[in-house]
């Protein structure tokens, strides 16, 4: 089946990163919301990757957050982590840094480099699923498969709970 624009580019992310092997998905079934992509994929919420953006208050930069859909992240906490003050931006800033719409945010195939930040919760599963660029696609991977397709860092446990 053909992808949608927004899911190919997902798709040619994984094979210029060597992980052709994964395969977008798209459903007939919504994957807005880790809920209904649970519900979709058939797993629980806490195998469903959350890919969140956040901004560095004094650096301005973006931050790429890669989170159980059973958990939130611990703002304070991460704050002191990163050493500085983080702000939730908006959609329009979401769509700018990443590339893509909210609810269909993927971990990888960005518009510029994001730093990302593993929930070492995600490792305890054998499967995970991760948004593939729209609100209708998906990919599952492997928690290792995750770490090296993103290059993300794990965070300490409590950051995101
Ligand atoms: N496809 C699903 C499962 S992978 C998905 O993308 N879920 S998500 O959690 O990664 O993306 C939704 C997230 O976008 C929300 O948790 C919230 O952090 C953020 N969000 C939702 N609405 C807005 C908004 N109006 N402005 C900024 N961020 C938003």
């Amino acid at each position: 089946m053909k992808l949608s624009p927004s899911a190919q580019r997902v798709q040619d992310a994984l094979q210029e990163r060597g992980f052709a092997h994964l395969r977008v998905q798209e459903l007939a079934a919504s994957t807005r919301t880790a809920q209904e992509a649970a519900d979709a994929v058939g797993c629980t919420v806490g195998q469903i990757v959350k890919s969140l953006i956040f901004r560095g208050a004094s650096s301005g930069r973006p931050y790429l957050l890669l989170v159980s859909g059973a958990h939130r992240v611990n703002l304070h906490g991460l704050e002191a982590e990163l050493g500085e003050k983080l702000e939730k931006p908006n959609a329009e800033y979401v769509r700018q840094v990443t590339g893509f719409a909210i609810g269909g945010v993927p971990p990888v195939g960005h518009v510029q480099p994001l730093e990302a930040l593993i929930d070492p919760d995600l490792l305890q599963y054998e499967r995970i699923y991760a948004a593939a660029g729209t609100p209708f696609a998906l990919f599952g991977l492997s928690p290792d498969e995750l770490i090296g397709l993103t290059g993300g860092r794990i965070l300490q446990p409590g950051l995101a709970e």
